[in-house]
């Protein structure tokens, strides 16, 4: 069976990233992708509008300054194309296709205890061994797609955003429905009712949004942030989101309402996602929270003509921030044409699919086109799609039953020598994924060097360290507002998902110290062994 030393499951954002650093640090490395193309969600997710909300120069590798002075974005924020382009110019420039195996879809990985090694096999019936496993499987990739009655007497096309074909879908005399008002369902709707005849969202929780003061960079800007890259890189990787803002000093409600409604309109109108930390408070104090959302409720409803169509807009049922907010480019405004409506489906709930449409309590909208904009069983959701088995058979589907569990999001225990990129229990999404992705990578870079230094065959996180990595999580995140919605950060928004907070919300500068410690104190919550746990046993029960 065909071995390397270290498989890496993904050839995305991450998986690039640490092929990249592991090739040039002389490891026998390898990557297998499902998919026939890299780019992961950027190569899935190539619906109409599809847009990052983090601005193009942040979302970009730091690794290079030669590649960060060739690369020049287009957009403040960058489009999905531009994106794919990007990192197919990364894997190009660094000749990293020679190393990557593309339609091999992982089916399982079983750990050998006694050769310490995990045997992967793939989809098609191939296998091969490593000695250590990298999951780049990413956060939001394994889409969901609601069940309905009635969906298979639907004749018109169903589309998944995150799973979009690749050709061009021709929206010209279709009427279409969205169903999903997240970013996916926020982007697509404006532009798609550009051409279709018809466009239909059902929505079943109205979302806050930020305008996302979208433009192309100038030559100026472009200059600018390429003579200062280096410094712009420490202000991103020194912010607690990994965007490089910095949270206000003073909190919401020690400012007088004059003050605080020209710092709001201010971040309103420029930062993004940054209007979250206007104020420090504003995910962490109920009152705080009630101000900003009113602040953004208002913005909404100047954004929207039709009273009724406004009212239904409001976010009412969570606290601003507390579910993913989105970015958008005109989403409001698009219900302000006359061949876009709005299908309340909290209040009047879908009851089934028909040959022709959907029919809700209330009324049948007939439909050429229903998209499935629904999001992601997130963070977890691709991990224990193949079946990882680990020590004593235990599958990590087993051992997460409720909920996962790791050291620093990196690893689980009696799961050895596998390492998990961008896995719960780190920043991930509350982060801008591009900085904490290579902070990590940077990190098992260093750990793979010393392991390959003081010959250890088998690395494993320790029971008691992911105890106390979790009730950190658990600890950090009672200080804030997330746990007061149900939602793709805590699983809340899928039937029968635990519902535990997964990400970790004490921020990307504070994560980055935490991993310095942990590999400071000689990787504490690891265990390190220069032989594998069940040759020392054996070894141990023939004494
Ligand atoms: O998914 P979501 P998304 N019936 O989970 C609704 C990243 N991303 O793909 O709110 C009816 O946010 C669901 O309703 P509810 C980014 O991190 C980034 O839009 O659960 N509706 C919600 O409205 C983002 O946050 C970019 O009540 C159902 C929507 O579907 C994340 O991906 C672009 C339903 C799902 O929203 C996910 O965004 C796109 C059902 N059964 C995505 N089930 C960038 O810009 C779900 N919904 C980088």
């Amino acid at each position: 069976m065909k071995h390397v030393d270290i498989l890496i499951v993904g050839a995305g954002i991450a998986g690039l990233r640490t092929l990249y650093s592991l090739r040039k640090d002389g490891f026998d490395v390898r990557v297998v992708e499902a998919s026939d193309e890299l780019g992961g969600v950027w190569n899935h997710n190539r619906y109409p509008g599809a847009r990052c909300d983090v601005e193009s120069y942040d979302y970009s590798y730091s690794f290079s300054p030669e590649l960060e002075q060739e690369w020049t974005w287009t957009e403040r924020y960058p489009r999905q194309p531009e994106i794919l382009s990007y990192l197919n110019h990364v894997a190009d420039r660094f000749d990293l296709r020679r190393d990557i195996t593309f339609n091999a879809r992982v089916a399982s990985a079983d750990y050998d205890e006694v050769g310490a090694k995990w045997v992967v096999a793939f989809e098609d019936g191939a296998a091969m061994t490593c000695r250590r496993l990298i999951l780049c499987l990413g956060q939001l990739s394994a889409p969901k797609t609601p069940e309905y009655p009635g969906q298979e007497l639907f004749r018109g096309e169903t589309i998944v955003s995150a799973l979009w074909p690749r050709r061009d879908v021709d929206f010209r005399g279709k009427r279409v429905g969205i169903i999903g008002t997240g970013s996916s369902g926020m982007q697509m709707t404006p532009v798609i009712a550009e051409t279709a005849e018809r466009v239909t969202v059902f929505q079943r929780t109205a979302n806050y949004s930020v305008p996302a003061a979208n433009a192309p960079l100038t030559a100026d800007e472009i200059r600018d942030v390429k003579a200062h890259y280096a410094e712009r890189r420490e202000m991103t990787r020194n912010s607690p989101t990994g965007l490089g803002f910095q949270p206000g000093k003073v909190k919401t409600l020690d400012v007088d309402p004059d003050e605080r409604e020209r710092v709001f309109e201010a971040a309103y109108n420029r930062y993004g996602f940054g209007f979250a930390l206007a104020y420090p408070d504003i995910l962490l104090d109920p009152e705080a929270n009630a101000v900003a959302s009113d602040f953004l409720r208002r913005k909404i409803g100047e954004r929207v003509s039709d009273p009724e169509v406004r009212a239904k807009l409001l976010p009412v049922t969570h606290g601003f921030g507390t579910r993913r907010p989105t970015v958008d480019s005109g989403y409001f405004e698009a219900f302000n044409r006359d061949n876009v409506d709005l299908a309340d489906i909290r209040e009047a709930p879908i009851t089934e699919f028909t040959e022709t449409g959907i029919r809700t309590t209330e009324k049948d909208y007939p439909l050429d086109l229903i998209i499935y904009a629904t999001g992601f069983d997130a963070l977890t959701g691709a991990l224990l799609k193949p079946r990882i088995t680990g020590r004593d058979g235990q599958t990590l589907k087993e051992k997460w039953a409720q909920g996962p569990i790791t050291q620093l999001g990196l690893g689980t225990a009696g799961f050895p020598n596998l390492i998990i990129v961008g896995g719960p229990g780190s920043p991930t999404v509350l982060s801008n994924v591009m900085v904490s992705t290579e902070l990590q990578v940077d990190w098992l870079t260093e750990l793979l060097k010393t392991l390959r230094d003081e010959e250890i065959a088998e690395i494993e996180v320790t029971p008691e360290a992911e105890q106390a990595w979790n009730a950190h999580v658990a600890e950090r995140v009672s200080e804030t507002l997330y746990m007061t919605a149900d939602s793709f950060y805590n699983g809340g928004e899928v039937k029968g998902k635990p519902r535990v907070f997964m990400p970790y919300s004490g921020g990307v500068r504070h994560y980055r110290r935490l991993l310095e410690k942990c590999a400071a104190d000689g990787y504490a919550g690891f265990a390190l062994r220069k032989a594998p746990l069940a040759k020392t046993a054996e070894v141990q029960d023939a004494r």
